[in-house]
């Protein structure tokens, strides 16, 4: 990649220097994407999710290609749900718990089968992973201080679901004083609606929250 790429982006292009941006991947776990886990508990469509997968490979690909700093995010618990909020686990009316257990292992459980990354986007050796209770990624994680620590100052955003996870880490980073670039083919949502109206509400403003891209504009960009 060269020293700077201008990525083509809503409301308006993006300068992005690839040694200080890193590609985050939100949430890409079987516990979302797959039947028997925490998003089919939930009562939702998850083969919605699948879309996302191509496009996350793709922003991956470019990504390590550019050698850009490239971290995973996985939502879950530790094994004792010592660290999930009672006010999650008891809301709803979920057919499955956070902790019961299903096909894929205990419900959004660290360890299990159902927590891991799908196969399609696993995390190369050196991509950190974050492992985070809740639904943002800097919440009671180590992510700030792995970005500060690297001299990270814009973040491409990617993962499951826009208004749910993405959003909630777009808006914590966006406070933090990191730009933040949305890539809307590699997001998705159990809610068509959802996900069209949550990256409309980045770019909107003038981008109060960031900027929207895709993975097309952003390989031919890191070229
Ligand atoms: N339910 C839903 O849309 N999402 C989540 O619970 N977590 C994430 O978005 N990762």
């Amino acid at each position: 990649g060269r020293m700077r790429s201008r990525l083509p982006a809503e409301p308006s292009p993006i300068d992005l220097d690839p040694a200080r941006t890193a590609l985050v991947v939100i949430d890409m776990q079987r516990d979302f994407l797959e039947p028997g886990g925490f998003g089919a508990a939930l009562g939702n469509d998850v083969s919605l999710l699948a879309a996302a997968i191509g496009p996350c490979r793709v922003a991956l690909d470019a990504a390590r290609a550019a050698g850009m700093l490239v971290i995973h995010t996985r939502e879950g618990h530790r094994p004792d749900l010592s660290d999930a909020p009672p006010a999650k686990v008891s809301r709803g009316a979920p057919s499955k718990r956070i902790g019961d257990p299903g096909p894929m292992g205990r419900i959004l459980v660290r360890g299990e089968p159902g927590h891991d990354i799908v196969a399609a986007l696993a995390p190369i050796p050196g991509e950190p992973v974050i492992d985070k209770p809740g639904k943002g990624a800097f919440y009671a994680t180590e992510l700030e201080p792995m970005l500060r620590h690297r001299g990270i100052e814009a973040l491409l955003l990617a993962g499951v679901t826009t208004e749910v996870c993405v959003h909630t880490t777009l808006r914590e980073a966006n406070d933090r004083g990191f730009r933040c670039v949305v890539l809307a083919d590699a997001c998705a949502s159990y809610f068509p609606e959802f996900h069209a109206a949550a990256l409309a509400m980045v770019s909107a403003q003038g981008g109060i929250f960031g900027w929207v891209s895709d993975t097309t504009r952003l390989r031919a960009a890191l070229q």
